[in-house]
């Protein structure tokens, strides 16, 4: 029997489900590369004969591994899935493979099979069990080839036969982790360069063949139609809101390595984590958070330390982020974000925000029937006691505004939720709307674009005014760290407003490195076009041109994303 459209529809639809619901999960960077503790791309770095490298097994001894131990702190972070590198790029089986005995039971005096052990603890406790595996880049095996990283140290290119390693290595490996492990919640492959059609549509078929349920992640291919179940951003990309039109995934480092670096101590910050999560899961994504766990297999105490008070915060507010629905709003709210269960609207308030009084947002046309703030401890005397709210229409331009006025302490100082009760499904305002704060923000993702002359493209938008004044507009663009600014940005930008028209080559007028959205390898650059007037309340349409304003073409390997990615185009209101 042939399955038609809908029902193949829906069995994605089921399957996913539990992903969606999930939203935050753990990821785990652990191989032999933890001896070194110089990451897990220091083989191919240093260029380490493969005989050298597999001495690393014969001292690899995790003797403080404890599979009990870290789904507990997953679990107590809040998460709901573990994804764990079952081979990373260097060709080691972290588990028991009998098709390669470069692997963690054959090959190490430790003999025992992690990831059996956290398998059956992942089921044990209600944790969805997944693996990472590197499909295509494979230092070890002499076959392997990736589109550019590849072992030409020990094995020439010209001497390579890919289906050598496809079909006795990594088919078969990837068959036995669908195979022996029980239910396997998803497979997260990794930089597909190179991989053909037909190789990727092999490997979809081939995880569909042995576990139907399982999820695949968008990195099995390179190819846009043969890209899996959900998208894998770029490491540490935060997209706009309504960028992808698929479901997504951030996978995220705690500082900036993935396996253990001893020298890496550039830790993110516990409260920065709840404000990326709250981020993630308002613009409908899920937020995979990583550790590399040392060789001896413990998680160094400062991930430690930052999941338990992820966790503090997730066991308190969880209500407004597990199985919620992205904000009806396409652009962030300067007070934090929001997030949605069916006739719910929360709205999560970043602690500085609180200490205001009162928050205000427009644009949302439902009655409200109850507005209370979570307390995150249920018998608090003032849970669901109802907040005074006042709403109001903004009869010349049409708007609805609502004033919540917020009782003087906030239950959490870094991320705290007030949910609104509304008479039905939420139904916003579509225009892009200036804030409560006197600004508009429009992100590039939802610009009308045109293709365009010697500037390069033109994004345009439409917004509503409705305190007219003065205004810089300021250009945002999300650039890679390593990137001199200077050496990408050399062509004028111009933007047209109102009958006016400002344009200059963009500089970097504010950087900031940590924003709820934006973390290492990204910094986040501000640069102001120029000033304009804007005096009577309505409509404008607002035109921005740049080399930088893309097609949208769709599909690229998102970890190699673009040195300078344009994000959104602001008026700043200026202080009178
Ligand atoms: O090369 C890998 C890297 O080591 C790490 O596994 C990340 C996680 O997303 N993926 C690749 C680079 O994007």
């Amino acid at each position: 029997m042939s399955l038609s459209g809908p029902v193949i529809e829906a069995q994605e639809a089921d399957r996913m489900q539990w992903w969606k619901a999930a939203k935050f999960g753990l990821f785990v960077h652990w191989g032999l590369y933890a001896l070194h503790g110089k990451g897990e791309w220091h083989m191919s770095g240093a260029k380490i004969p493969v005989k050298e490298y597999e001495k690393l097994a014969e001292r690899f001894n995790p003797v403080k591994f404890d599979a009990r131990e870290w789904v507990a702190l997953a679990k107590a972070a809040g998460m709901k899935y573990i994804v764990v590198t079952a081979k990373h790029h260097d060709g080691f089986a972290m588990y028991h493979s009998e098709h390669d005995p470069f692997n963690i039971v054959d090959a190490t005096p430790f003999r025992r099979d992690p990831l059996k052990e956290l398998a059956e603890e992942c089921q044990r406790e209600g944790l969805r069990m997944c693996f990472y595996y590197s499909h295509v880049i494979d230092w070890h095996h002499p076959h392997a080839i990736h589109e550019f990283y590849n072992n030409t140290w020990d094995y020439p290119l010209e001497e390579k036969a890919f289906y050598a390693y496809w079909n006795r290595k990594a088919k078969p490996q990837v068959k036995e982790l669908l195979t022996k492990y029980g239910p396997v919640g998803l497979i997260w492959f990794d930089t597909a360069g190179g991989l053909s059609k037909k190789d990727s549509q092999e490997m979809i078929d081939w995880v569909r063949d042995h576990q139907p349920t399982c999820l695949i992640n968008s990195r099995v291919s390179h190819w846009p139609q043969y890209a899996g179940d959900y998208s894998s951003k770029g490491d540490n990309e935060i997209p706009m809101h309504g960028e992808d039109s698929r479901p997504w995934e951030t996978p995220m480092t705690l500082n900036d390595s993935w396996g253990y670096q001893n020298k890496d101590q550039s830790w993110k910050s516990s409260e920065a984590l709840i404000r990326k999560l709250v981020h993630v899961a308002s613009k409908g994504g899920n937020l995979l958070l990583n550790v590399g766990p040392t060789a001896e297999g413990d998680i160094p105490d400062e991930s430690v330390e930052r999941l338990k008070a992820v966790g503090r915060w997730t066991s308190r507010f969880g209500e407004a982020i597990y199985d919620t629905t992205p904000s009806p709003f396409h652009y962030e709210q300067e007070w934090g974000a929001i997030t949605v269960r069916d006739t719910t609207l929360y709205l999560l308030i970043h602690g500085p925000y609180w200490s205001k009084g009162g928050i205000d947002l427009y644009g949302l046309n439902n009655a409200i029937r109850h507005a209370y703030v979570l307390q995150g401890d249920e018998d608090a005397d003032e849970a669901r006691k109802p907040l005074s709210v006042q709403q109001h229409y903004h009869a010349a331009v049409g708007l609805h505004q609502l004033h919540i006025t917020l009782p003087p302490s906030a239950p959490d100082d870094v991320v705290s939720v007030v949910a609104l009760e509304l008479d039905g499904k939420p139904h916003v305002d579509p225009r892009w709307l200036q804030l409560p704060t006197g600004d508009i923000r429009l992100d590039i993702a939802h610009a009308e674009v045109k293709s365009g002359g010697e500037a390069g493209n033109e994004a345009g938008w439409s917004f509503t005014m409705l305190e007219p004044g003065e205004f810089d507009v300021v250009m945002i663009a999300f650039k890679r760290f390593n990137q001199e600014w200077s050496a990408h940005c050399h062509q004028e930008v111009i933007a047209t407003v109102a009958g006016q028209q400002v344009s200059c080559i963009p500089a970097v007028d504010k950087l900031l490195e940590d924003t709820p959205t934006c973390q290492h390898p990204y910094e986040e650059v501000h640069s102001v076009l120029g000033r304009v007037q804007i005096r009577q309340p309505g409509e404008y349409d607002i035109r921005l041109q740049s080399a930088w304003v893309k097609e949208k073409t769709g599909f690229f390997e998102a970890w190699q994303a673009a040195p300078i990615r344009l994000r959104s185009l602001q008026l700043v209101k200026v202080a009178p």
